[in-house]
């Protein structure tokens, strides 16, 4: 039997690449700078309580959230990484109001959307927090790339993935042929194929969704939260609660474990809180090459053409059946309300 052994992810891009003919190398090019950000933010995040680097930065990002100095420092590290690649000409980040537009890459073929490091609240209280990040292409690269170049649905990605800074770290990423995970060998300092093939399962018996806005749920969430706690030998409920606050956190144990992260809409965020373009999108995008689903509650969450860079869109993501059974009870119960009676 042929030895694997390990498989860098270094070689696992090599690999792929040789899958295309037509390949150029230009992809590769944009995952080495990913790479290497991944794990130059790791070295940051892991000496953060002792280097000072905790707390607020001062400054609020777009959202106007308090930039903790990570956050910073994570957006200026994929910012220059990308940004000396040579294939990436436009780049969004949730640090910045604006696109950045790569000098001296205007014809470059890629776009990147990040979210350098989310769920940054969790910094000061040393729970797990990862970077996001989505490619897209650029159809028209003799021109100077715009904004319009970088709003493109998410059925358009070229690739998505997330880095997550837990108990270990892990790289996670999709091109649209399946999900792989990569551990870091802090050792060696590579990461390394831990996960290959990585599929969701269709049920779960969890479910992630900030209980402390229940009373704001459209009815039809109250109704499918309500519904995982009842007591029901026959489908093993109540379900389990768990919800870090890290998007990537929750989500990356309902794709190995099986279960539904929610962010519904209320009448105070009627798109919920969830960025499309580098949490929503890139998060759908692989969990759907993982066998699950991810809707708005209306939509497939990759359908979604994107008016504005940091727009924000409702979030049911997850085990397909549980998806299913959520996104329906929201919609039954919008339908009664249209149409009392
Ligand atoms: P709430 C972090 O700020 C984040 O964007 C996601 O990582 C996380 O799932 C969500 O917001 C938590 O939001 O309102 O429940 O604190």
């Amino acid at each position: 039997m042929k030895q694997q052994g390990i498989i860098t992810l270094e070689q696992f891009i090599v690999d792929q690449q040789a899958l295309y003919k037509d390949a150029t190398g230009a992809f590769s090019r944009i995952f080495r700078a990913i790479e290497l950000a991944s794990k130059l933010v790791n070295r940051d995040v892991r000496k953060a309580g002792l280097a000072d680097i905790l707390g607020d930065f001062g400054s609020t990002n777009v959202q106007g959230e308090d930039q903790k100095k990570l956050d910073v420092i994570a957006n200026d590290i994929f910012i220059q990484t990308l940004s000396r690649c040579g294939e990436v000409c436009a780049i969004i980040s949730e640090e910045m109001d604006e696109a950045v537009f790569v000098e001296g890459a205007e014809h470059a073929p890629y776009i990147v959307s990040i979210d350098p490091l989310d769920g940054s609240s969790n910094i000061d209280v040393n729970a797990s927090i990862g970077s996001i990040f989505s490619v897209y292409r650029r159809s028209d690269t003799s021109r100077k790339p715009d904004v319009a170049d970088c709003l493109q649905a998410g059925k358009h990605q070229a690739a998505a993935g997330y880095v997550i800074y837990g108990s270990s770290t892990m790289l996670v990423y999709t091109t649209g042929s399946g999900v792989n995970g990569f551990t870091l060998d802090d050792g060696i300092q590579e990461f390394c194929l831990s996960h290959p093939d990585m599929r969701i399962p269709e049920d779960g018996k969890i479910f992630s969704v900030n209980e402390g806005n229940f009373q704001a749920f459209p009815e039809g969430v109250q109704q499918y939260v309500n519904w995982c706690k009842e007591k029901d030998a026959e489908t093993k409920r109540p379900y389990g609660a768990r919800y870090i606050g890290s998007l990537i956190a929750d989500i990356h144990r309902n794709l190995i474990k099986g279960g539904i992260y929610l962010y519904p809409p209320t009448a105070k965020d009627p798109n919920g809180k969830l960025r499309l373009m580098y949490e929503c999108n890139t998060m759908a995008f692989i969990v759907e090459q993982a066998g699950g689903v991810a809707s708005t509650g209306h939509e497939r969450v990759m359908e979604v053409l994107p008016q504005e860079l940091h727009q924000r869109v409702p979030l049911f993501i997850g085990s397909r059946n549980m998806v299913s059974q959520a996104v329906e009870m929201y919609q039954s119960a919008l339908r009664s309300e249209a149409h009392p009676g």
